[in-house]
């Protein structure tokens, strides 16, 4: 099912639904006297940049070093907080561009079949109502080629419509002009608070079939029309040097193409992403495809299997991926690009300690590629302000990061939280997604041009890690985020010397680095300096309750069942720790999701959409499985926006990167096949799953056995293969069997097509 549909207009923010094309977003309500669209343009934050660094930082550094290596977390702690914390504390927030509203004159309560919904598979919004015998028909979508929204309003009967049509921003109060630039044009103009606060504008079209128009204050009258078209734009000085012919220009050009032309334009546009890759899951389940969205979630709640509603999440996650992060957007925030609030939770910015990465998990696998790329311009933003906080705070050379990252790419720590705050590692996680995508594509152009910020990235743990007592080198001081630990005595720290996260990521960014440098044929001695310090590192270690530890030393946690899985990073996203090269590290790795699920663990959707996305990873269908129904039915709101709670996106996007993670895996130079089906996904078929090493893969399965295979290489290569069925490969009609070498099929193919049947063994 691609559509998400309901009987009723939004009551709250919750129940109404997203368009968007990168940078400008909308949430539409779709009541019946009243149309509201609440809109966003991914530019429009609060304040400029600044330059937050604490100028006691890097005196204090050693200071907190050897407090931390003495043991006197709680002198360390205060140090910090007063001398490495940022000033100010905070970075800049998100806010919203204002809100469309179309009045309808026709006040009637009474109307009949009602219907509200969002088509993903086109990107088309629509409502439908009839009221005093005339069908209305409303039609919604941000365009990414036209760069504006457009809204289309028809009736069945001829000059039936009449409209007040306004923009707004706080109640007329958070802006600064109504430009009124002609009688169906207006622009509404203002600037956002703070120091160097951004420039924006928002404007409207209203463009007529029959009737009349005009302009009266800050409305446009629409009077006896018989279909209206909307076209909105907005521009911010983030991106142009003048907002408001920026704006008018966008609209302008719009305005020369017909309503069918831009709705064709963003159709294609769309589709070419969109329709890449497809899952279908167990038989159609059409009849329920007659209940509304939020009435087969209710029933999903109640312990009712849909699948059919689990297809429409992994379609809906590639739907908001797509309207959220498109070149020459800014990267999908944590509410993609969707707020209604002026000081929204955590400013909906980017928190780059797990959040903005599970953004982007299923960027590759699902062939969005391009959705990436706003991720990849804001790292190399974040290069010039991540050089200064490396030597500002640390001394080093290379760039850094803390847990947070806005508009601004700002790299300094944010707030003053000592278990998340003082964490440099942001940049060196986030650096990680040049080399995933690299995997995924085998470009080597793009790794040529990119390679240069993983090694700078690289370079300032080559100055910052310490050696400890036990000769390893570590992060100090860093934090396992946002965990807490509890020391022998009782006492309590978060500040520590090479938390296991750390030393976890720092491996997989170094053998990222000597690999991406083999590949470029550049760098080798550096690569050997790198080999050198990545064998000093900490290695993962099983504490006394067989889990992973999560510090260096094995102590408890204050919240066993935190929602972070910080050191688990070595079994997602990385791949140091797997079921068939290091065994007992995977048995601790169950062993300490065990324990934090026993815990009440998985409790904001995020952290249920990683646990997902570990257990497929350790082979668990059926734990998978459970957590991703358990997320539908714990945080998943009407309109299937995840609920951390509040809405935050990044449940939605792990969530449907974890569909995949269940069905592929090509993280260990191999393709796994269906290495965690759920039993409940008997039968099925995924196409268009990228994989690592430059293939994308066509699956089907029966009676939970795969039936057949299509491999498409984008170039010369081996292929491996694990399965326990046995394949054959067809050529010209025929198929022959093949066989098996350590475990594992193994051919060498050429750039082309492949296709394989199965016999069950
Ligand atoms: C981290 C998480 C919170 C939330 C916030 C945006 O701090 O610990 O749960 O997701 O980011």
């Amino acid at each position: 099912m691609s559509t998400l549909w309901f009987d009723k207009p939004a009551e709250n923010w919750n129940e109404a639904l997203p368009v968007g094309n990168g940078q400008l977003g909308g949430m539409i309500v779709g009541s019946v006297q009243s149309e509201t669209i609440h809109l966003n343009d991914d530019s429009v934050w609060y304040g400029g940049p600044r330059d937050r660094h604490n100028p006691e930082a890097k005196k204090t550094l050693q200071r907190v070093r050897e407090l931390l290596s003495e043991g006197l977390i709680e002198k360390a702690e205060r140090l910090a907080e007063e001398r490495m914390v940022s000033t100010p504390e905070s970075q800049r927030h998100y806010e919203p561009l204002g809100t469309l509203f179309i009045e309808n004159s026709d006040r009637s309560t009474h109307y009949s079949d009602y219907k509200r919904k969002l088509d993903l598979s086109n990107s088309l919004s629509s409502v439908n109502y009839v009221s005093n015998g005339v069908t209305y028909h409303r039609e919604v979508f941000s365009s990414y080629p036209d760069q504006v929204m457009v809204v289309r309003l028809t009736a069945s009967e001829k000059r039936q419509l009449s409209l007040k049509i306004k923009l707004d921003r706080g109640n007329g109060r958070l802006y600064d002009h109504m430009h009124r630039v002609s009688h169906n044009q207006v622009v509404m103009q203002g600037k956002t608070g703070g120091e160097g606060g951004i420039d924006f504008c928002s404007g409207m079209t209203v463009l007529n079939e029959a009737g009349v128009v005009e302009r009266r204050g800050n409305h446009i009258i629409v009077k006896g029309a018989d279909a209206v078209t909307l076209l909105l734009s907005s521009a911010t000085s983030f991106r142009y040097e003048d907002p408001f012919q920026a704006c008018l220009i966008t609209m302008n050009r719009a305005s020369e193409k017909t309503f069918t032309e831009l709705k064709d334009r963003h159709v294609k546009d769309y589709k070419e992403l969109y329709d890449r890759t497809s899952l279908s899951l167990n038989e159609n389940s059409e009849t329920l495809d007659s209940l509304p969205t939020n009435k087969r979630l209710e029933r999903l709640k109640e312990g009712e299997e849909d699948t059919g509603l689990q297809v429409t999440y992994f379609n809906f996650g590639r739907y908001l991926l797509i309207s959220s992060s498109r070149p020459n957007s800014l990267p999908a925030n944590l509410q993609g690009i969707w707020n209604s609030d002026m000081l929204p939770p955590w400013d909906s910015k980017f928190t780059i300690n797990i959040n903005t990465q599970m953004n982007y998990w299923p960027a590759e696998v699902y062939q969005l590629s391009e959705c990436h790329l706003p991720l990849f311009d804001h790292i190399e933003r974040m290069k010039k302000n991540g050089r200064l906080t490396a030597e500002k705070m640390y001394g080093a050379r290379g760039f850094t990061a803390h847990h947070n990252t806005d508009i601004w790419a700002d790299t300094a720590p944010q707030d003053s939280y000592m278990p998340a705050s003082i964490w440099p590692m942001g940049a060196a996680w986030l650096s990680l997604h040049f080399w995933e995508h690299y995997l995924f594509n085998q470009d080597l152009t793009f790794l040529k041009k990119y390679y240069p910020t993983m090694k700078e990235a690289a370079i300032f743990f080559v100055d910052f890690l310490i050696e400890n007592k036990e000769g390893q080198l570590v992060t100090t001081p860093s934090v396992s985020p946002e965990n807490t630990y509890i020391l022998p005595n009782g006492n309590k720290g978060t500040l520590s010397e090479g938390p296991s996260m750390d030393s976890q990521i720092i491996n997989a960014l170094f053998t990222s680095c000597i690999e991406a440098s083999k590949s470029l044929e550049i760098d080798a001695a550096f690569r050997k300096e790198l080999a050198h310090l990545r064998d000093q590192l900490p290695k993962p270690t099983i504490g006394k309750h067989g889990q992973i530890q999560e510090w260096a030393e094995d102590y408890d946690e204050e919240e066993p069942g935190h929602r972070h899985i910080s050191h688990l990073f070595a079994l997602h996203p990385g791949s140091q720790i797997t079921i068939n090269k290091t065994p007992s590290l995977a048995e601790a790795a169950k062993i300490t999701l065990n324990r934090r699920l026993a815990n009440g663990g998985a409790h904001t959707g995020w952290s249920r959409a990683w646990i997902i996305n570990m257990w497929a990873r350790l082979e668990d269908g059926k734990e998978a499985y459970h957590h991703f129904v358990e997320l539908l039915k714990h945080s998943t709101l009407p309109n299937l926006f995840d609920n951390h709670p509040p809405f935050q996106i990044d449940g939605n996007f792990g969530a449907t990167a974890a569909i995949a993670e269940m069905l592929l895996h090509s993280h260990q130079d191999e393709l796994h096949l269906l290495p965690a089906l759920p039993k409940a996904w008997k039968k099925g078929s995924i196409k268009g799953l990228k994989a690592r090493g430059g293939f994308i893969i066509d699956l089907t399965w029966e009676n939970s056995q795969l039936t057949a295979l299509s491999i498409q290489s984008f170039k010369s290569n081996t292929l491996k293969i694990r399965t326990s069925q046995q394949l054959e490969m067809k050529t010209n009609e025929q198929s022959s069997p093949l066989a098996k070498k350590n475990g594992l099929y193994q051919l060498e193919v050429d750039k082309g097509f492949y296709q394989f049947t199965t016999s069950i063994q």
